[in-house]
């Protein structure tokens, strides 16, 4: 017997590749890897925003420059869904720096540096589950 597991998972192009018109082949890479992109929408957020959604990073010391890179410029938010998504995203996406990531993988292929690192995937179903919220929650 085969069980299913279609999972949803939060994805973000963030504002290094929407900035390089790198959205469509990035969305090419998602499809052609099997995920559906349910939803999505091109989106400038706030700061305060920024600051919410990565509110777990607030000890570090790069958090400050992270969330005034993130609402730096705009993004495209999108719900992906798939079998195992929140996985299969983070293996897609490919290693935080992209010097450490595998061939074939988005952050490998457009990521310039481990903050700007083309893409943002969900770490686990339980945070995928408050990101959508976040984004798509009216
Ligand atoms: P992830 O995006 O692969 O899940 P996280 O550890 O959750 O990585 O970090 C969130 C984001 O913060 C990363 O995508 C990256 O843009 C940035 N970041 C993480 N570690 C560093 C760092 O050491 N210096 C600068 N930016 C970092
Ligand atoms: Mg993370």
């Amino acid at each position: 017997m085969t069980m299913s597991n279609l999972e949803q998972t939060l994805s973000i192009i963030k504002p290094d590749a929407v900035e390089r018109n790198l959205e469509n082949e990035i969305k090419e890479m998602f499809k052609t890897n099997g995920f559906k992109i349910l939803k999505e929408k091109k989106i400038q957020i706030e700061k305060s925003e920024a600051e919410k959604f990565y509110k777990v990073h607030e000890t570090k010391p790069f958090y400050n420059d992270l969330c005034d890179y993130l609402s730096s410029g705009p993004i495209v938010v999108m719900v992906l869904e798939k079998e195992n998504s929140v996985l299969g995203n983070r293996e897609l996406m490919g290693a935080t720096n992209p010097k450490d990531a595998e061939e074939g993988t988005i952050r490998k292929k457009y990521g310039i540096s481990i903050d700007k690192n083309s893409v943002h995937g969900s770490d686990s179903v339980e945070n995928a589950k408050i990101e959508i919220d976040f984004f798509f929650k009216d």
